[in-house]
């Protein structure tokens, strides 16, 4: 069996540094994955207009691009999906899928790439080899057996453009408007707080404004890990002398400093960079207050007769100012204090730098995001901008760093499951079906209605969901009583082995690979966080000749399961996929007009975004302000209140992609060999008797008669607030119950889960 877990070792975090390691660091990368050289002359091609969009985060592409656009984890992502490791059926073979469930995540993706489709053989519990006739014809049967509200088919947001719109096609054309993703889990609070505020559903900023910027404040995004090559941007900046502020409750070294490694000889011995002017701590979901506190105090300098505000731009072109204002005013600074963990004096730091810069970025990420005030937090973030006019002008705009590669493609494309977002009628015009007008399942739906047996089938895009889904103590039992589960994918992963009755693997190509279809070797294309639309070219041979593309795959399944319907064109779209962006073109000209060529020009195209030039199309037609209710941004807190209670957030390592776990180093927190962690504030871990490296259980205190434990957890020593804790998703999800959502979008708050921690004897 591949690598496992080994002893827990804890170093100094301090001395980490940002950036993405050494050629060392990548070289190690590719010699696990059983690489030649060429992978690492392959990774020169990676986020290039010539060559392939990174697999790994949704950050923007420059034009010109830097010599090496890629950073150590999208050189790990690359590695892992063209890794030399192969899972054949042998493997299957000699494992039921009961023993393979005794391996762990990481050991389960590291045994390679699926080779051909597999159906799960009831007798013998194990994965069998089945030609695609078989898997298109089995799982077409089925479904057109379930009413189509109980089949949910969710998308992981790495699928392309053309994948993407083919699958909610099929899906909508089946009747059903299931359309969950992972977005859900991730900006959908996003999703909501935006076309309140400003109307539209993504981030306004570009490349261009980081050139421009005064100032960059920082949400709760981990740079260093999650959107490494940002880090471009911001040591250009911090050059510039920008200040750079950032509000984590963890103190995350990688963010703080930086090693740019773009020339090899650099790469050995360039001097990390204090990225950072200002490191605020505030509690978990203190934003909210932090935010309350930033805004006031400019209210109250610009009261005083110091010109903070841009009363020019509030008066034409925001709607809300004079409600706001006033419920800024109801909140005392003892209660903003305590509810941020922030001193006034701190927040009065930062709000001076902040209204010293002409222009100002709000960056934010899952800190807040994914609480239960997570829509809230976000339109915080936008009245703090509004207020000095920092939407629409060059150098300000709020950036929303988004997950995964193509996550804000595939929304864009229309998988949702609120039929609103969809153009239907046009649809209906171009397709010649009536689809369905009814709101579909989330993925916090979805969760219910599988625990509760009401949905029967689900189909995945991508994805690992009963490893990214809350609620894993009840959702895995439910999951194995499914009728029906069928994921496309590239790798074997847990939610393959907690499968449904009637279960099925089909193998998918990476984008990386090369992709050929009648008309010959086709190109995808994802957006990324800038709303920037790229090709990306296949590069390598597939893993196995018996894989299919994902719009391959879809169209199997959509033919199978339809009945004909000319209009639905299902061979044309799949032998040249120039004729899935026409076709997506006519759904939505304003956005994808003349789609193929645009994106084929250097540096694609930005899909346009009325925000950016101030045209404001919400209800109002006007950018609003939220008028804030309460400071309390978790209402479920008080339930963790007293002795050995904590407010966990779950958060990520820099050897992981989400459910995908590369390894066990988090170099930049200092911990390595192990990810069954939990990280305490030193004071806290004197106050309850504790040692590092001592054992202990997680119980999240809830009223509802669900035990839900995660045991054998190590204490690491970090730098973080009192009362607080850190550990791993997705090791902790047993621990986040479903009903802890944000109230707004049910993006699941697994920066806020209220637990009591128990030493373990
Ligand atoms: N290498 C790598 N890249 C990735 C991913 C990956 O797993 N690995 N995942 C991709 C995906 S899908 C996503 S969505 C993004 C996620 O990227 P991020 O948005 O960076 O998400 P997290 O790492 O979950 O958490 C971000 C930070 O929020 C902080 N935080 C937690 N709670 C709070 C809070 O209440 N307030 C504030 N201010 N901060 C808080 C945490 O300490 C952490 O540093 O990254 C994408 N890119
Ligand atoms: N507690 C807690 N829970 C969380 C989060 C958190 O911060 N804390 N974060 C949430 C967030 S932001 C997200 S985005 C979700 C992610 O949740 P998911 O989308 O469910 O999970 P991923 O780990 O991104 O999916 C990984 C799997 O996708 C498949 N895959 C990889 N590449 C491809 C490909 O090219 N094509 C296809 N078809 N399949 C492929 C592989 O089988 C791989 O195992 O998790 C969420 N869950
Ligand atoms: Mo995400």
């Amino acid at each position: 069996m591949p690598e496992q877990e080994q002893d827990l070792r804890i170093t100094d975090p301090s001395t980490a540094s940002g950036g993405w390691g050494s050629l060392e660091g990548v070289a190690g990368i590719l010699g696990k994955e059983g690489h030649a050289l060429s992978t690492a002359a392959l990774l020169r091609k990676q986020n290039k207009h010539d060559g392939f969009m990174c697999v790994s985060c949704a950050w923007a592409k420059p034009e010109p691009p830097h010599l090496l656009e890629f950073c150590e984890n999208g050189a790990k992502a690359t590695a892992w999906d063209l890794t030399s490791h192969r899972i054949d059926p042998e493997l299957f073979a000699r494992h039921t899928v009961l023993e393979l469930e005794g391996w762990t995540d990481h050991a389960l993706e590291q045994a390679g790439r699926l080779t051909e489709p597999m159906r799960w053989d009831a007798a013998s519990d194990r994965y069998v080899p089945a030609s695609w006739e078989e898997a298109f014809a089995g799982i077409g049967a089925a479904l057109k057996g379930f009413d189509p509200k109980e089949v949910v088919f969710y998308a992981s947001g790495r699928a392309s453009n053309e994948a993407s719109f083919l699958w909610q096609l099929f899906v909508r054309a089946y009747g059903s408007n299931n359309l969950p993703d992972s977005s859900n889990m991730c900006h959908e609070s996003t999703s909501v707080a935006l076309p309140k505020a400003i109307g539209v559903p993504v981030g306004t900023t570009t490349l261009e404004d980081f050139t421009h910027t005064g100032c960059i404040l920082i949400f709760g995004q981990n740079t260093a890990v999650n959107s490494p090559r940002m880090l471009h941007q911001l040591e250009d900046a911090t050059k510039r002398g920008v200040p750079i502020i950032i509000f984590n409750p963890l103190r995350e070294h990688g963010v703080e400093r930086f090693t740019n490694p773009q020339s090899p000889p650099r790469m050995l011995t360039a001097k990390s960079r204090l990225l950072a002017a200002q490191f605020h701590q505030p509690l978990p979901g203190g934003d909210l207050a932090a935010l309350t506190g930033l805004c006031k105090l400019l209210l109250e300098w610009d009261a005083a007769g110091e010109a903070v505000l841009d009363h020019g731009f509030i008066a034409e072109h925001t709607h809300g100012f004079d409600a706001f204002k006033a419920s800024m005013q109801r909140f005392g600074w003892e209660e903003i204090e305590a509810r941020s963990g922030l001193s006034r004096a701190a927040l009065e730091e930062a709000a001076r730098t902040y209204v010293t810069a002409d222009s100002a970025m709000g960056i934010y990420g899952m800190g807040l995001t994914q609480h239960r005030l997570g829509v809230e937090m976000v339109r915080m973030l936008v009245n703090l901008l509004l207020l000095r006019g920092n939407i629409g002008k060059p150098g300000g705009g709020i950036c929303p760093v988004r997950g995964h590669s193509n996550v804000q493609g595939q929304r864009a494309v229309w998988i949702t499951e609120k039929p609103e977002l969809a153009p239907l009628d046009r649809f209906a015009e171009l397709f010649g079906f009536d689809p369905p007008r009814d709101k579909g399942m989330d993925v916090v739906e979805t969760a219910q209605g599988v625990i509760e047996g009401k949905v029967k089938a689900v189909l995945q895009l991508g994805g690992n969901l009963t490893r990214s889904l809350p609620e894993r103590g009840l959702l895995e039992p439910a999951w194995r009583r499914l009728p029906l589960t069928a994921m496309i994918t590239t790798k074997l992963n847990r939610s393959h082995l907690v499968h449904g009755r009637s279960a099925w693997l089909l193998p998918c190509l990476s984008r990386i690979e090369i992709d050929r279809q009648a008309s010959g070797p086709q190109i995808v294309s994802m957006e990324d966080s800038t709303s920037g639309i790229h090709p990306s070219h296949g590069q390598r041979e597939p893993a196995s000749p018996h894989l299919l593309s994902e719009p391959a795959i879809i169209a199997g399944l959509a033919k199978a399961t339809l009945p004909p319907n000319p209009k639905l064109d299902w061979d044309g779209w799949v032998g040249d996929y120039t004729l899935i962006r026409r076709t997506i073109a006519e759904c939505h000209p304003e956005w994808f007009s003349d789609y193929d060529a645009r994106m084929r020009r250097p540096g694609g195209f930005l899909r346009a975004n009325p925000a950016r030039k101030r045209e404001w199309r919400t209800e109002t037609k006007k950018a609003n302000f939220l008028a804030l209710e309460s400071l309390e941004a978790d209402p479920d807190m008080p339930l963790a209140q007293g002795a050995g209670h904590f407010q966990l957030m779950t958060v990520r390592s820099n050897d992981q992609f989400n459910t995908t776990i590369y390894g066990y180093e988090d170099r930049f927190r200092g911990v390595s060999g192990s990810r069954e962690v939990v990280f305490l504030n030193p004071e806290d871990i004197a106050a309850l008797g504790l040692a590092a490296g001592q054992r202990v259980t997680l119980e999240t205190v809830a009223k509802d008669g669900v035990e839900r434990r995660v045991r054998g957890l190590q204490v690491v020593p970090f730098d973080l607030p009192r009362g607080s804790a850190a550990a791993y998703y997705p090791e902790c999800n047993p621990l986040l119950p479903l009903w802890h959502h944000a109230r707004a979008s049910h993006v699941p708050a697994a920066k806020s889960i209220p637990v009591r921690l128990h030493a373990e004897i």
